[in-house]
């Protein structure tokens, strides 16, 4: 139990077992980890899918080719796809002011181009979802960045972008990723509500989606599992980057499953989805870093505990909803009604100015959500 197959649609970012473990106070603790030997190591673990920067897996032209045909025979030995892919838009000092949005515009054409040789290989190695995120895109003082400016150049680079795969004709739609700060002061899109009232201004809204990452909402101090659901509300939810967090600090990337437990339960349960409320089919993608004190047999420990809590949870999540006793009080809790209408068919504001509504009488109800928590609760300790 709880081993994954190709079925479960997980996937790992190549820089995410790949972390040599650099951090704003120390230097690496691992080696480079060859994309092969990432493959292969994956493949082995019951993950289905991989996903890459251009800077993780082609970082130098002259051994460019060599990697790609390793890397591809790779993909075929073992069955795993690509994806996802994504550009380094922050790692290069020239993006120390951002890509897309940086004040000095020579760097912003460089970015957009980097961008696009990248875009190429994605469809090349059939990726169907081109992740943004913009971590260098902000700023760290009121003074330095025009907001609104860079919100013009933003929306003009995704115009330009969803142009050119309309014109390509590439099966790939963009997929923006919120994040309150760090590494900026202060990062434009910060949240899923943010990037969402953007999408809505772009010329070619159905192109892009959101990249959620637990730990991004969860440092705002922000409900990721509601924050999801409002993303599928919307149908948004083209990506989804899982880890763990501790609340409101630096951006932990801790394993999936580690940090905000119940957070992790919930958003699950979003996941799933629901009768006549459909949840999220897409890879269930894993964005954390190994923490330092790992050596890649921990590296590989992290992964697989990442798929593992997630498969754990998923089951808790059905033994949660398919329990009877939940399902009453579920239904004290009126759950279902929040699905009708507050005006019925063929009724008028009038009608229901017009009823009768004991105030009192209802105000003075218990709602038994605390009961319904504590189920919640006692399905995840493992008790039920
Ligand atoms: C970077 C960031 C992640 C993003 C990746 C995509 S890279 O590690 O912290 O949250 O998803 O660019
Ligand atoms: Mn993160
Ligand atoms: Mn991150
Ligand atoms: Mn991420």
């Amino acid at each position: 139990a709880f081993t994954p197959t190709k079925d479960d649609k997980f996937s790992f970012g190549l820089w995410t077992i790949g972390w040599q473990g650099v951090d704003v106070f120390g230097t690496a603790v691992r080696p480079p980890m060859d994309p092969i030997h990432a493959v292969e190591k994956l493949a082995e673990l019951g993950a289905s899918a991989i996903s890459f920067h251009d800077d993780d897996l082609v970082p130098d032209d002259n051994t460019r080719q060599q990697v790609l045909e390793r890397f591809t025979k790779a993909l075929a030995d073992t069955g795993i796809v690509v994806e996802m892919a994504t550009t380094n838009l922050f790692a290069h000092p020239v993006f120390k002011d951002g890509g897309l949005t940086a004040n000095n515009r020579s760097v912003r054409r460089y970015a957009l181009s980097k961008l696009l040789r990248n875009l190429d290989l994605a469809a090349e190695l059939g990726a169907s979802t081109y992740v943004l995120w913009g971590g260098r895109e902000g700023a760290e003082s009121g003074g330095s960045k025009d907001v609104r400016a860079a919100l013009d150049r933003y929306k003009e680079s995704m115009d330009l972008l969803t142009a050119y795969v309309r014109e390509k004709g590439y099966n790939i739609r963009f997929a923006l990723e919120p994040k309150p700060n760090e590494p900026r002061g202060d990062i434009l899109l910060p949240s899923i509500g943010h990037a969402i009232a953007f999408i809505n201004d772009l010329e070619d809204p159905e192109l892009v989606g959101l990249n959620p990452e637990v730990g991004h909402e969860e440092m705002a101090g922000l409900n990721y599992a509601h924050g999801i659901a409002q993303a599928l509300w919307h149908g948004k939810l083209y990506h989804i980057d899982l880890n763990g967090q501790h609340g409101p600090r630096f951006d932990q990337d801790l394993r999936f499953g580690a940090g905000n437990l119940r957070g992790a339960f919930w958003t699950v349960d979003v996941l799933q989805g629901s009768e006549g409320r459909p949840g999220y089919d897409g890879y269930v993608h894993f964005d954390y870093k190994p923490p330092r004190t790992e050596d890649e047999a921990g590296v590989w420990e992290t992964a697989r505990a990442s798929m593992r809590n997630y498969l754990i949870l998923r089951d808790k999540v059905k033994a949660f909803r398919a329990d009877p006793e939940v399902q009453e009080a579920v239904a004290a809790a009126r759950v279902a009604e929040l699905s009708e209408p507050t005006l019925g068919e063929g009724e008028t504001l009038e009608d229901l100015r017009n009823e009768k509504f004991d105030r009192d009488a209802v105000a003075e109800r218990g709602l038994g959500f605390e009961r319904l928590d504590q189920l919640a609760m006692e399905h995840l300790l493992g008790v039920r």
